[in-house]
This record gives C-alpha cells, sequence and structure tokens, in this order.
C-alpha cells in the first residue's frame, strides 16, 4: 500500500538524517519536498498547503532547528499530523440500542459497493452478529444476482425483489429483518458511472424510509482526487456519515486517503484492500499513518493473525514441534493459517523494519506458495506423515499429480529436512525464532 508514498518519505528523512544540526533554511526545502511528494500522491492542493503549513509551525515551536536530532523530531511531528489529517481515532459504526441497525452503502459504479456489503456482512458476522443483506440495486438484474452470490459465499442471507421498487424491497427487507430478529441490516445501492439526478433521488428516499444509523459512502481508492470530488459532490446531496475506501491493493496513491477526511469532514470507517472476503480492515489513522512513513503496522499484524489463526490449533502445533514430530500435514495447515491472513506481500509490508525499499528487490513470491500447496495436496496421507518414504517413484508420482518438477519436489523435501532438524535443534536449545526459515 502506497508504495511510491514510503519510498519519497524514506528518501526525505534519509536526506534529513545525514545532519547533526538543521538550520530553517534546510526545514524550508524539507518542507517543499514533502509538499511535492503530497501533490504527487495526488493530495488536493488546498490540504497539502495546510498540512505543511502546520507542520512547519510545529517543527519551529518545538524548536526542531536547535535541537540535536532534527530528523527524529520532524518525523514524529510529521507522523503526528498524517495521523491527525486522516481524522485521529478509529471511528466505529454507531451502536444501536433498538435493532436492526441499519447500513446503507452508497457510490459510483464499480467504487466496491457491493464487494464491500459481503466483506462488512462477513466481518459483522465474524463480531457475532446476525446480518441480512438488502439488494436495493435494481438497475441490472446481474447486480442483485451478485450480491445474492456474495451472500451465499459468505452465508449471511440475502433479500430482494427484481419485480420490485428499490424502496418498496428497503421496506420489505427492514420488515423481514425485525421479523427474524436481525441485529443489522445492509443496504446496497444502486450507482452510476457520473452523479445523475435520478440516481440521488432514488437515494434520498431509500434513506427517508430507512432512517440509516450509518450510511457509508464507498470510494475507489486507485482515484485519487477523482474520488475526493465524488464524495464531496455526494455529500452535497446526501449527509453520508462515513467513509470506506476500496482498492488498495492496488497502486493507489494515496491522495484519497489523505484528503477525503479534510474534505469531506466524514472520516474513513474501513478500507477494503482485495477482492477475497476477508480483505477488510478498520482504519485506522495513526496506524496508517505509521505505515506511510516506513513504521510499519505491528498492530494491524498482530490483530491479522488473531484474526485468522485458530490459537487451538496453533497450541497443538506448538506442542509437535516440542515434540518434534512436525509433518507435512503440520506444514499445510500452517501454510493455511497464512494464507488467511491475506497475500505475502502485505503481511510482509506491515512488518516495521522492513522498508518498502528493501521490499522492492525481495520478490514476495504468493506464487510459490501455490506450488508448495499444490505438492503438498498430491502427497498421500502416509506421505505427509512420514516424508522419509517418498523415494524416487512417489517424487515422480507428485510432480506430475501437482504439475510441477521432481527437482521442485527434491528442493522442497531438503529445506523440509533441514527445518525439521531445527525444529529438533529448537526443543533441546528451547524455543526461540531465530534462524526459523519456511521453505519458500
Ligand atoms: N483489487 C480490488 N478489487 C476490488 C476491491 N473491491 C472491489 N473490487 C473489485 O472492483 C470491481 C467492482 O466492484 P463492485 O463491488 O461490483 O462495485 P459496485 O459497482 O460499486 O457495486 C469488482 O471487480 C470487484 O472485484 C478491492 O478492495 N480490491
Ligand atoms: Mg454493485
Amino acid at each position: 500500500m502506497f508504495q511510491e508514498l514510503s519510498e519519497k518519505f524514506e528518501g526525505i528523512f534519509q536526506q534529513l538524517k545525514g545532519h547533526g544540526k538543521i538550520s530553517e533554511k534546510h526545514l524550508d526545502e524539507t518542507m517543499r519536498d514533502v509538499r511535492r511528494v503530497l501533490l504527487e500522491a495526488d493530495v488536493n492542493f488546498k490540504v497539502a498547503r495546510q498540512f505543511i503549513d502546520e507542520i512547519k509551525s510545529k517543527a519551529l515551536g518545538a524548536n526542531v532547528v536547535q535541537s540535536i536530532t532534527p530528523a527524529q523530531q520532524i518525523i514524529k511531528i510529521v507522523n503526528e499530523e498524517l495521523t491527525s489529517l486522516m481524522g485521529g481515532v478509529q471511528v466505529p459504526l454507531k451502536t444501536v440500542h433498538v435493532p436492526p441497525a441499519v447500513i446503507m452503502v452508497i457510490g459510483l459504479q464499480g467504487a466496491g459497493k457491493t464487494t464491500f456489503c459481503g466483506k462488512l456482512a462477513l466481518h459483522l458476522k465474524k463480531q457475532g452478529k446476525s446480518p441480512l443483506l438488502i439488494g436495493a440495486d435494481l438497475q441490472r438484474p446481474a447486480a442483485v444476482e451478485q450480491l445474492r452470490i456474495i451472500g451465499e459465499l459468505t452465508q449471511v442471507d440475502f433479500y430482494s425483489d427484481l419485480k420490485s421498487t428499490p424502496v418498496q424491497v428497503c421496506k420489505n427487507g427492514f420488515s423481514l429483518a425485525r421479523k427474524d430478529g436481525r441485529d443489522v441490516l445492509i443496504v446496497d445501492t444502486a450507482g452510476r458511472l457520473h452523479i445523475d439526478d435520478e440516481l440521488m433521488d432514488e437515494l434520498i428516499s431509500i434513506k427517508t424510509v430507512l432512517n440509516p444509523h450509518d450510511i457509508l459512502f464507498v470510494a475507489d481508492g486507485m482515484t485519487g482526487q477523482d474520488a475526493v470530488i465524488a464524495a464531496k459532490a455526494f455529500l452535497d446531496n446526501i449527509d453520508f456519515s462515513g467513509l470506506v475506501l476500496t482498492k488498495m491493493d492496488g497502486d493507489a496513491r494515496g491522495g484519497a486517503a489523505l484528503s477525503i477526511k479534510a474534505v469531506t469532514g466524514r472520516p474513513i470507517q474501513f478500507i477494503s484492500t482485495g477482492e477475497k472476503f476477508e480483505s477488510l480492515e478498520k482504519f485506522h489513522p495513526d496506524r496508517m499513518a505509521s505505515r506511510i512513513l516506513g513504521m510499519g503496522d505491528i498492530v494491524s499484524l498482530v490483530e491479522k493473525a488473531q484474526d485468522a489463526v485458530d490459537l487451538k490449533k496453533a497450541k497443538e502445533l506448538e506442542k509437535k514441534l516440542r515434540r518434534a514430530e512436525f509433518t507435512f500435514e503440520d506444514f499445510f495447515e500452517q501454510l493455511q493459517q497464512l494464507k488467511k491472513m491475506g497475500p505475502l506481500s502485505q503481511i510482509i509490508g506491515m512488518i516495521p523494519g522492513i522498508n518498502s525499499k528493501a521490499m522492492k528487490d525481495v520478490s514476495v513470491d504468493d506464487n510459490a506458495l501455490v506450488s508448495v500447496e499444490a505438492i503438498i495436496n498430491s502427497m498421500t496421507l502416509e506421505e505427509r506423515r512420514q516424508p522419509r518414504i517418498i523415494n524416487g517413484s512417489r517424487r515422480l508420482r507428485i510432480a506430475r499429480g501437482s504439475g510441477t518438477s521432481v527437482q521442485e519436489i527434491n528442493r522442497l523435501l531438503k529445506q523440509f529436512f533441514s527445518m525439521q532438524k531445527m525444529m529438533k535443534k529448537f526443543n533441546r536449545k528451547g524455543m526461540h525464532g531465530r534462524n526459523m526459515q519456511f521453505p519458500f
């Protein structure tokens, strides 16, 4: 996420770090660089100017110029200002005393509304809620079908009626939710390529009948200032309560994330980071600022892991490791857990100390994982439990079955055995994760 932006900030700070003390002129130059970087990331120019002024006055106030660690101080100030620019704190969905909570999802066509509805439903389901998805985008039958399938995949109930009107579908959906004792209603609405009055009228009438607790505007994070302009135009018609930025896994430059709160006055509440239903994160301005400045985001990483990893299984695995019985079966299990956390490249980007520049040369190959998985899939249970029995003819069979080569099997086995050996060593010396290497 925001790799280019991170790299440029790193470059600026690197230069600063080379100086024991900095002059006011140097500070000015640095701030000019920061401003340029922001504009290149497609940050609204007024927002960028204000941001720079703020940092400058803070830096002068803190006497950074006199200080012996000016770089650290400036980074700290930039970090704080970025955090406050993006809203300061995480804003949760409303707490509702009389269920169902009604969440209306709006935005332009293709922004990612329908996908987000599914992600949010799954997210809330994991928290023990019982959501109902309402398909109120009746423009195209395909839109309703898309949400129905999403409901099926996420195992969340869905209601719509192509023969009806959006307002009527919402009314019926609301009664249905009441009747079934649902606590959340997620309403997917129609979008357009451009804002038009007809759409606004439709959304306003839905808003009027449902009186939603939260109205979330979904913005395509890849489109930079266009997303900000669209958000502002929607806001003038429909007073939405919060924002969702999607497609943050792509080459989003950061412009939308950095300016949309300042321009609309509405907080970013979620970001969507992929096409998988699990790729949804609550938006934390402080963590995002740290990520942008290349300081990593250990908190989100740990949360992701806790979310994905089955604690009981992890305990069992730990026991096995201690007894050095680690097999391909366990390894396969681990792979699945790792996969649930999202693409490796994303996970690694959250680790502090791994800056984006260093990452550029390391190719984190999710495909490598795929072929390791295919290889293990092609093993029999016996082979997974006792990899020692995998002889030449078995290797050939596994290679054919997994669409890989015998060389690849050899490599994996070799790495696996050395990993197993290491595990044994751990047990003798006690568990410490250093030198622990996975065979990919
Ligand atoms: N890479 C990526 N693609 C996304 C994300 N969210 C949605 N999409 C894709 O964007 C396209 C439009 O999404 P959709 O939910 O149908 O948009 P809608 O028209 O606003 O309902 C689909 O191909 C989605 O798979 C995301 O966070 N990352
Ligand atoms: Mg849609």
